[in-house]
């Protein structure tokens, strides 16, 4: 291999690292209050999310990250997802926390600063009725 290629092949590794790590910003690392993964398996408006518990010992963003997306919409494909985080109060109306679309990545909603009991819902899709997304994960 010459030396030009060499260099050009640590330069595509390196561009193939930053790749990996940019799948996962600070505020979802280790060092947020807490996180979980899941999937989501044909989600229609208006389905909702599992619950967590957020104890507001942080500041860190809340958010949402999706990875391997499909809507049901063959043609068009995934556009992206409406998603609405809520905070559930079970003595008064749910509180929102803000909508932000999903074009199947990080999505944060800024730090709730808000201890309490928190979810998402869909609330929208931009191609399609239904969504299909093989990794999720919510840290907050
Ligand atoms: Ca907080």
């Amino acid at each position: 291999m010459s030396t030009r290629r060499k260099k050009l092949a640590g330069l595509m590794a390196g561009v193939a690292l930053l790749g990996i790590g940019g799948i996962t910003p600070a505020n979802a690392g280790v060092a947020a209050e807490g996180q979980f993964e899941s999937h989501i398996s044909w989600w229609t408006v208006p389905t909702e999310s599992r619950r967590w518990w957020d104890n507001n010992d942080t500041s860190d963003y809340t958010g949402i990250y999706f990875q391997g997306c499909r809507s049901d919409d063959d043609h068009h494909g995934y556009d992206y997802a409406s998603l609405t985080l809520w905070k559930d109060i079970s003595s008064a109306p749910d509180r929102s926390k803000g909508t932000r679309n999903n074009y199947c990545g990080w999505v944060d909603y800024g730090d709730p600063n808000d201890a309490g009991n928190y979810y998402f819902a869909l609330t929208g899709v931009g191609n399609g009725d239904y969504i299909n997304i093989d990794y999720v994960k919510v840290a907050w």
